[in-house]
């Protein structure tokens, strides 16, 4: 049962929550990744299930002399490769589908048929005209906004030529993607050449097969997930810091409390609209409630948060925990990470579970479908069937109290502003506190939760050693809001958990030693800050020269796999915990993690243990500043530092 000997948490609201559960007869993730055992063989990427002879299972143990082979001759090498670039399919198809419902909401916007939407970023629109050569002059936003729409949804069927958002990167960037063969050409297109070349007898060179995975990711990272960063920007604003709150102690006893859980912030940002509306407030006060308590939950936890402040209760593994509390009303979800078994914790308690899109229902729960030509409308359903829901909640409630504060929204243009200033915004500063030393280099740390790891453990203690050792975090994702829980991402973290460089650096500039820069797919928000570091000079002229890691210690979805790959082929050394899915198979694993440094300048690698891994990333950190002729100021400050602790001693 839940609670169990072993702590499956490092969060104490959850770890109270995973007590009440099992008190109250509930199963949840927990209890199931206890009594699931794991196939081997599965896990170690050395399965075929591609075909009707199979699944052929294919592991071969070390001085093992026959190399094992599917019924149709697939070696191995294949079976591992295929698996792998799967995975990169389905995350690139989540997050692109994702962009591509982004893009048809903004269009539709443009064409005045989406009433409640707007645009709220003129400037960022247009810099995207600009960018994709749409005529601006003398031209309503409406207009451009119909242009810069109609490039975007082009890009996902796109056949042939190179995807616009790629003349971004580096110069040396594009040239690498063109003479390597993996310039996407559409966004879908990879895709689908992914599920043709993984058929039975179709590519069986593994080389070829995890070249086309590097390919389908890149349009997923400088396709589909920037495209849905920008234009949500463009939707809803460009994030700025906020201050907000964070762990299900954000539930309130006395107010109906609805949480908003899934991607998309299409509908969510409708519902926070809604639930300030007078009429609404009133509603609810007649139900015997104090006022409506919006909270979020995963990515949209973190596109709601940054824009508008509004709390979150958790993150992936905490989806089941917060209906354990017996305090929320509705639970609205949209797409992706979202448990089937939430319908099923609920059934224990009073809670309504409501599904909104066609892509995504789930048996038992209520489906009040999203239509963008009236999100508010049905916005206003579903937090009436939140308020209505309030009489019904039962005695046996337990919110824990416990919340953590947080900053949240440095997109990439507010760390331009936060350290060049408004008048002068650039990455100048940030790169000269890399040169001097001050700060050692900068680590993108994201992804999920995993239920095979102790909740949260990998991430914070990663981020802890990270910065202890002057390598400033950036964090989307479920990582990010481990960390919020963790205490990381308020400025005063800085003088408790970084280094003396780095706290420096984040005193004088008023920021968190840990950075929050979104969701998911704003990952793309990374890629284009690296960018804008290797623009800013003094650091080389690729992101492969850039003193920066990345890391997803907690991973288990195909889109982090798909993220990961993106980082590896924008030139970035990227590490993840847990488990790896070629493991089975040593020559598809090397590859990945060797002979991709020589072709990609980013190379994989896996490890378990969060403070090795974190001293895997400072080991490549400290090679790149060495590359750079930098490890040498490095040196100076730290003796500088040295030499004021003994003075400060006397
Ligand atoms: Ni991304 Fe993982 Fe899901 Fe968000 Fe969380 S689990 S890959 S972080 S919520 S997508």
């Amino acid at each position: 049962m839940a609670g169990g000997k072993i702590k499956k948490s490092i969060d104490e609201a959850s770890l109270e929550m995973i007590d009440k559960a099992a008190q109250d007869g509930v199963t949840t993730a927990f209890d199931r990744a206890e009594e699931m055992s794991q196939c081997a063989i599965g896990a170690a990427g050395s399965c075929c299930k591609n075909c009707g002879m199979g699944p052929c299972r294919v592991l071969t143990f070390k001085g093992q002399e026959k190399a094992a082979r599917g019924i149709c001759g697939a070696t191995a090498e294949t079976i591992a490769a295929r698996n792998f670039i799967r995975m990169v399919a389905g995350g690139a198809a989540a997050h692109s589908d994702h962009g591509r419902g982004v893009t048809e909401l903004f269009l539709a916007m443009a064409k005045g048929k989406a009433p409640g939407y707007e645009i709220r970023d003129e400037q960022k629109l247009l810099q995207l005209a600009l960018e994709w050569g749409v005529e601006i002059g003398g031209r309503s936003n409406q207009e451009i906004a119909i242009d810069v729409g109609e490039i975007a949804l082009a890009e996902f069927g796109k056949q042939e030529g190179e995807l616009v958002t790629l003349s971004r990167a580096p110069l040396k960037r594009q040239e690498l993607w063109q003479r390597e063969g993996v310039a996407p050409r559409g966004i879908d297109r990879e895709i689908v050449e992914i599920m043709h070349r993984t058929h039975i007898g179709v590519d069986q060179d593994y080389h070829n097969l995890l070249k086309q995975g590097v390919r389908a990711a890149i349009g997923d990272g400088w396709g589909g997930s920037m495209i849905a960063t920008e234009l949500q920007d463009i939707l809803f604003g460009t994030p700025a810091p906020v201050l907000g709150r964070v762990n299900l102690g954000v539930l309130k006893q006395d107010e109906v409390n609805l949480i908003i859980h899934g991607h998309e912030p299409l509908l969510s940002e409708m519902i926070v609209a809604v639930a300030q509306d007078p009429q609404m407030l009133e509603l609810a006060k007649s139900k015997g409630s104090n006022g409506i308590n919006i909270s979020g939950m995963c990515c949209t936890a973190n596109e709601i948060l940054m824009r508008h402040g509004v709390p979150i209760a958790g993150n992936f593994l905490q989806q089941e925990l917060a209906i354990v509390t017996g305090a929320v009303d509705a639970m609205v979800v949209d797409i992706q990470c979202i448990m089937q078994s939430i319908a099923t914790v609920a059934e224990c308690y009073h809670t309504k579970i409501i599904t909104t899109s066609p892509k995504a229902k789930i048996p038992g729960a209520t489906h009040i479908e999203f239509d963008e030509h009236n999100a508010l409308e049905g916005a206003r359903t579903i937090v009436k069937t939140a308020i209505e829901n309030f009489p019904n909640r039962g005695s046996n409630i337990w919110i824990p109290d416990k919340q953590t504060d947080m900053v949240a929204g440095f997109s990439h243009e507010t760390i331009n502003y936060l350290l060049g200033g408004l008048f002068r915004a650039s990455y100048r500063p940030l790169n000269d506190n890399i040169i001097n030393g001050r700060i050692r280099g900068v680590a993108g740390v994201v992804g999920c939760n995993n239920a095979r790891a102790k909740h949260n453990e990998g991430h914070v203690t990663m981020v802890k050693e990270l910065i202890k050792n002057d390598v400033l975090v950036i964090t989307t994702g479920c990582n990010a809001i481990a960390c919020g829980e963790a205490g990381l991402m308020v400025p005063e973290a800085a003088v408790e958990y970084a280094g003396e460089g780095l706290a420096s650096v984040c005193e004088t500039v008023g920021i968190p030693p840990v950075l929050h820069m979104g969701s998911c797919v704003d990952n793309s928000r990374i890629l284009m800050a690296a960018t804008a570091m290797v623009k800013d000079g003094g650091l080389g002229d690729d992101i492969s020269d850039l003193p920066v890691a990345g890391a997803a210690p907690e991973w288990m979805s195909e889109k982090a796999i798909s993220i990961g790959q993106y980082f590896v082929a924008s030139g970035v050394f990227t590490v993840f915990g847990v488990t790896w899915p070629t493991i089975g198979n040593d020559e598809v694993t090397r590859h990945l993690f060797e002979d991709f440094e020589a072709m990609y300048g980013g190379m994989w690698a896996f490890e378990p243990d969060s403070i090795k891994a974190a001293h895997l990333m400072i080991s490549h950190i400290d090679k790149k500043r060495e590359a750079l002729g930098i490890d040498k100021a490095r040196e100076r400050v730290l003796y500088d530092m040295e030499m004021r602790r003994e003075l400060d001693a006397v």
